[in-house]
């Protein structure tokens, strides 16, 4: 079986290695990266004085504004010439953050990768089918040379043309399939709609990340597609896909590569390190990366870390399921929100398509909410045609809103819509439509 030793290593090697190549990272952005020259100054540190990973705290943070602030290449610590891959997010505004790779990182990321295919179930010689999109985003190429390096079929599918998907799924029967989840499940409807039974593919693993997802959704992706769900994490910033995953054996937390990443968690409003077991903001150091080297990003994603190992006896820590991103957070009268809790009720009731949107307006100085679901077609069948005001309709929304007024603590709208008529994702799904600032006076 292919899992390297450091995968086991007891911790006290393990936080060696990991100060080993906090020194080097530190030295590395200090005398090359200008901005971070400034703003270890600022706070008056050195980068000898960094000793221990306690000394982690000392340094300053790393926010997506600063990627934003030297677009495009002005974080980079080495020189152009030596990048020889770039990618980027996109983001909900402006231009996209950008990152760029050595030869040495993307070696370094395809190992990650290939561990983290192992951890999920795979192995050589599995045939996997990739809907990450190719291109700026990580999920394509960073899943696709994770698996070659660890010697899988890898089918580079990319995202969309759904149809074509079903037609190679059929005819090459793939072990595993990678995408977001939003757009496998979209995969598995329109299998569905053409009559074919999403159960019975030749997939047994599914590796599943770069959005938010709840654990209701894991349970609709493994009953429709007979599969084992995995949740795998990352982000461009940091590197890409395979910060983090899921072991196969648990899929209870999910493993961080902390021989490459340093993690912690943070208030997000006093900036203190949190506990094990505390939720907060993720923030990663990375610790081996040479043309984007990164201090303590500030994710903006929400959890935690698992105080217990592992039962698999992976050494690496685990950390939470994402919950949400800060930005994402809706707060109705003092409750925090995030769109993963709604998914949760949806996913949970018997009569809606795990599809929603959520619009938030503000009216005052109140922020609303207003979940937009979508019936089943079996709910039709039974109530009639669709008609919002008609009673079976009315029912199932005040349902609804009792059901998400009970998980939430706070009342929300319900706006019902017909089977098929919510957009389905072929990437990232789009789950918030925010309108607070179309009319900031209310
Ligand atoms: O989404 C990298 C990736 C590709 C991860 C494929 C997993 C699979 P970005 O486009 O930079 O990179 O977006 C990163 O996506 O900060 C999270 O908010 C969110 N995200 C990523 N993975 C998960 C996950 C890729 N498993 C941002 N659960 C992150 C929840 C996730 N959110």
């Amino acid at each position: 079986m292919y899992q390297p030793k450091i995968e086991t290593m007891d911790r006290e090697s393990l936080e060696e290695l990991q100060v080993h190549r906090l020194k080097k990272t530190v030295e590395r952005v200090y005398t090359s990266v200008p901005f971070y020259r400034k703003a270890f100054d600022a706070l008056g540190v050195m980068p000898d004085e960094i000793k221990t990973l306690d000394d982690v705290r000392r340094l300053p943070f790393t926010k997506k504004s600063d990627l934003r602030e030297n677009y495009p290449f002005g974080l980079f610590a080495v020189d152009q010439k030596e990048v020889v891959r770039i990618h980027g997010s996109s983001g909900t505004k402006g231009k996209p953050t950008i990152v760029g790779y050595t030869v040495r990182d993307l070696a370094n990321w395809s190992e990650i990768v290939a561990r983290a295919m192992v951890t999920a179930g795979g192995r050589p010689g599995d045939l996997f089918q990739n809907t990450y999109g190719y291109g700026l985003f990580t999920g394509g190429l960073g899943l696709h040379y994770g698996a070659e390096r660890l010697g899988v079929t890898l089918i580079p599918m990319s995202g969309g043309n759904t149809p074509r998907q079903i037609t190679i799924l059929e005819d090459f029967n793939p072990r595993g399939i990678a995408g977001t989840p939003s757009y496998v499940l979209n995969i598995a409807e329109e299998m569905e709609a053409m009559g074919k039974d999403p159960r019975a593919t030749s997939l047994e693993y599914g590796i599943f990340g770069a959005e938010p997802w709840s654990e209701e959704m894991r349970h609709t992706l493994e009953e429709k597609l007979r599969l084992k769900a995995i949740d795998i994490y990352g982000l461009s910033e940091v590197m890409g896909p395979g910060v983090a995953i899921e072991c196969f054996e648990q899929q209870e937390g999910l493993h961080v590569a902390e021989d490459y990443f340093y993690i912690e968690v943070i208030d997000p409003k006093t900036f203190e390190t949190l506990p094990y077991g505390e939720t907060g903001e993720f923030v990663f150091t990375s610790l081996a990366k040479e043309a984007f080297p990164i201090i303590r990003y500030r994710t903006g994603d929400v959890g935690f870390l698992y105080p217990e190992p592992c039962q698999c006896g992976r050494s690496h820590l685990r950390m939470s399921r994402i919950k949400g991103r800060i930005d994402d957070m809706v707060i109705i009268r003092g409750v925090n929100v995030f769109p993963s809790e709604i998914e949760s009720v949806i996913l949970s009731h018997p009569y809606l398509a795990p599809h929603f949107q959520i619009q938030i307006d503000r009216k005052g100085t109140l922020d609303e909410i207003t979940v937009f679901v979508e019936v089943e077609d079996s709910f039709v069948l039974s109530a009639g045609e669709f008609d919002p005001h008609g009673e079976p309709y009315r029912r199932i929304r005040h349902e609804i809103m009792h059901e998400l007024r009970n998980a939430l603590l706070i009342s929300t709208q319900v706006s019902i819509h017909p089977p098929g008529n919510l957009p389905r994702s072929e990437g990232k799904a789009n789950r918030v439509i925010d309108r607070r600032n179309l009319y900031p006076n209310g």
